[in-house]
C-alpha cells in the first residue's frame, strides 16, 4: 500500500488547549483544507522520533508500528488511558467534543493523551503548535481500508515498510472492565442492584460513548436491569442533545428521578470522563461534594484499602470541601490548575490518589483520566457499604464537615479581546491594597476579604510555574470568588465565574446554592461580570 507525502500549508490557530485539546466548528475542520491532517501529523511529529518509530498509537498514522482502534471507532476517554498504560503505548487521539454540542453543525476536538495515559502537558502542546505553524507536508495512506466492525489483528504492508503494519480492532470495554474489576468489590455492588429490595438506578449515556459500558458493567456484569441503562446508542449528532451531564442539558435523567422511582441517577458526557450523580426525586450531589465524599469513604474501595492514600489533589475553583476531609485525614492536598494534566505528575510520582475538578470530573491514580463510570462505581460502592441512600450520605457528610455551597456562572460566546481587558482591569481592582479588608454583605452575611491574588501553580515534581490561572478573591471565613478564563473554548471567548459560600451549622444546610443570593448579584443576562458591576449590587459595608 503506497504512503503518500502530501504537501500542505500551514494553519496559526492550531494551538491545542490544555484543557481539551483543539476544539472547533465541525464546518471548519470540513471546510479548511488539510485542517485536520495538518493537525493530526503536528501531533505525531512531536514525538521524538526515536520514540515514534514502530510505536504503538491507540490511534496513529504513519511510522507508526501499530494502531488500536476500539471496535465501530469508540473508545472513551478514560478507556483509552487505561490501554496507552496497559500496553505501553507512546500515545492516544480521541477525536471528541467532550461535553460541548458535537456533531455536524457543532463542534469537533482532537485530544492528546501521552505516554503515561494523561492529556498532553503544555509543553508538547506548545510544541504540536510549533509544528502546525509551519507544516509543509503530511503522510497518508489513502487505500488502506481498516474494517472498524472486526475484531482482531488485521496486517497491512505499507510501501518501504520491513514489517508488516498491523492494525487491532480491541473491544472498546474489555480491558478497562478488567481493570475495573481489580478495583472494585463487584460481588458487593452485584447484591445491591440485584434481588430484593434492590437500589434501582436510571443512568443516561447521553448518546455519547458510554453506551457500550454502561450496558456491559452495569447491566451485563453488575446485574442492574436492561432498561436502567438509557440513551445508550452513540449517535453521531447525539440525538440532537448537548451531552453534557449537568442539571441543564441532563433534564431527561432529571426530570426521570424526580419521578422518585429510582434510588440513584448517573449520566456521563460524550467521552465518558465527566459524570453527573443524582438521588431520589432529583437530590443533586454538586461534584465538588462528590469529590470530597468519595475521599471521606475510600476505604469503601478495596483498591484504597490495598494502596493506602497519599494525598488529593482538586483544580483550584474546586471546592474547598475537599480540604476539609483531608485535614480530618491527615493527607495533603494539592491545588493545581483547572484542566486533568495538573494532576499527572502528582500522580505519577505517587504524591496522589485521587483528584477531582468541579466541572464535574473525578479520578484516581488508576489511570490519568477523570473517568466517569469509575466515580459511579465508587458510589455504588459507598451506598452498598453504607446502607444509606444518595441524600442520607450527603446530609451526613455536611453534618460533619459543613456545607460549601457552590455556584458556577459561565459567560460564553465573549469577543477575545474584551475578554482580555475585563480581566487585566479586575486584576487591577482586586490585588490592589486597598482591596484587602473590605467587607461586603449579602443578607445578613457579611463576607471580608482577607487575600486576593492571581492563581499560579509550580509543579512540585519538575518545577514548571504555570501563571495566571485565575483571579482569587478569598473571604475571611474562607468563601471565595474566582474569575477565570476557559481555556477550552474555540474560537469565542469564556469567562467563569465560581462562588463558594461556607456554612458550618447544619441547620443552614437545606437552602438553594443560587438563594444564596449570588444570582441576583449576577444574572447571565448581564452578558459578563466586572467587579465593579457587583460592587454595585453588593451594599458595601465599610463605606
Ligand atoms: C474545562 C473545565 C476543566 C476541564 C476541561 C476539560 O476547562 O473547566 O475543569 O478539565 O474543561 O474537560 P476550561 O478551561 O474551559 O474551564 V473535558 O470533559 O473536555 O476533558
Ligand atoms: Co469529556
Amino acid at each position: 500500500i503506497p504512503v503518500l507525502t502530501v504537501p500542505t500549508a500551514p494553519y496559526q490557530d492550531q494551538r491545542p488547549t490544555g484543557g481539551g485539546g483543539l476544539r472547533r466548528p465541525t464546518g471548519l475542520f470540513e471546510g479548511q483544507r488539510n485542517y485536520l491532517p495538518n493537525f493530526i501529523q503536528s501531533v505525531l511529529s512531536s514525538i521524538d522520533l526515536r520514540d515514534r518509530q514502530g510505536c504503538t498509537m491507540v490511534v496513529g498514522s504513519e511510522k507508526i508500528g501499530r494502531l488500536i482502534i476500539g471496535q465501530n471507532g469508540i473508545l472513551s476517554t478514560p478507556a483509552v488511558s487505561c490501554i496507552i498504560r496497559k500496553i505501553k503505548a507512546a500515545g492516544g487521539i480521541i477525536l471528541t467534543a467532550s461535553h460541548c454540542p458535537g456533531g455536524p453543525g457543532g463542534e469537533f476536538g482532537v485530544k492528546f493523551n501521552v505516554a503515561n495515559g494523561g492529556p498532553a502537558p503544555d509543553v508538547v502542546s506548545d510544541k504540536i503548535y510549533q509544528i502546525s505553524k509551519t507544516i509543509e507536508e503530511y503522510a497518508i495512506c489513502p487505500d488502506l481500508r481498516i474494517d472498524l466492525s472486526r475484531l482482531g489483528r488485521q496486517e497491512f504492508d505499507l510501501e518501504n515498510k520491513f514489517k508488516p503494519f498491523r492494525v487491532e480492532i480491541v473491544d472498546p470495554v474489555d480491558i478497562y472492565l478488567n481493570l475495573l474489576r481489580t478495583i472494585f468489590d463487584f460481588n458487593a455492588i452485584k447484591s445491591l442492584l440485584t434481588g430484593p429490595g434492590q437500589l434501582k438506578i436510571r443512568v443516561d449515556a447521553m448518546h455519547g460513548v458510554m453506551g457500550p459500558y454502561v450496558r456491559k458493567v452495569l447491566c451485563d456484569e453488575l446485574g442492574a436491569p436492561a432498561n436502567s441503562a438509557i440513551n445508550c446508542v452513540p449517535l453521531e449528532d447525539f440525538g440532537g442533545q448537548h451531552p453534557d451531564p449537568n442539571l441543564t442539558y441532563a433534564t431527561t435523567l432529571l426530570e426521570a428521578m424526580k419521578g422518585g422511582e429510582y434510588g440513584f441517577g448517573a449520566a456521563f458526557d460524550a467521552d465518558g470522563d465527566r459524570y453527573m450523580i443524582l438521588g431520589q426525586n432529583g437530590f443533586f450531589v454538586s461534584p465538588s461534594d462528590s469529590l470530597a465524599i468519595i475521599a471521606a469513604n475510600l476505604s469503601c474501595i478495596p483498591y484504597f484499602r490495598q494502596m493506602g492514600v497519599r494525598g488529593f489533589g482538586r483544580s483550584m475553583p474546586t471546592s474547598m470541601a475537599l480540604d476539609r476531609v483531608a485535614k480530618a485525614m491527615k493527607v495533603p492536598v494539592y491545588e493545581t490548575p483547572a484542566g486533568w494534566r495538573f494532576f499527572s505528575n502528582l500522580m505519577d510520582s505517587g504524591r496522589c490518589s485521587l483528584c477531582g475538578e468541579e466541572s464535574f470530573g473525578t479520578g484516581s491514580d488508576h489511570l490519568r483520566e477523570k473517568d466517569g463510570l469509575w466515580a459511579v462505581l465508587v458510589w455504588l460502592s459507598i451506598i452498598a457499604a453504607r446502607k444509606q441512600s444518595v441524600e442520607e450520605i450527603v446530609r451526613d457528610h455536611w453534618a460533619k464537615f459543613g456545607r460549601h455551597y457552590y455556584c458556577r456562572f459561565d459567560y460564553e460566546g465573549l469577543e477575545p479581546k474584551t475578554t482580555y481587558y475585563i480581566m487585566r482591569d479586575l486584576e487591577a481592582l482586586v490585588t490592589d491594597k486597598s482591596f484587602i479588608g473590605q467587607q461586603f454583605a449579602v443578607g445578613s452575611h457579611v463576607y471580608s476579604v482577607a487575600k486576593t491574588d492571581s492563581f499560579e501553580y509550580v509543579d512540585p515534581v519538575d518545577g514548571t510555574v504555570t501563571k495566571k490561572q485565575g483571579l482569587r478573591i478569598i473571604f475571611s471565613d474562607a468563601s471565595r470568588l474566582i474569575f477565570r478564563l476557559s481555556s477550552s473554548s474555540g474560537v469565542r471567548a469564556t469567562i467563569r465565574l465560581y462562588a463558594e459560600s461556607y456554612e458550618r451549622d447544619p441547620t443552614g444546610h437545606d437552602q438553594e446554592p443560587q438563594m444564596n443570593e449570588f444570582d441576583k448579584l449576577w444574572p447571565a443576562q448581564s452578558g459578563f461580570p466586572s467587579i465593579l458591576f457587583v460592587s454595585a449590587q453588593m451594599h458595601n459595608t465599610t463605606k
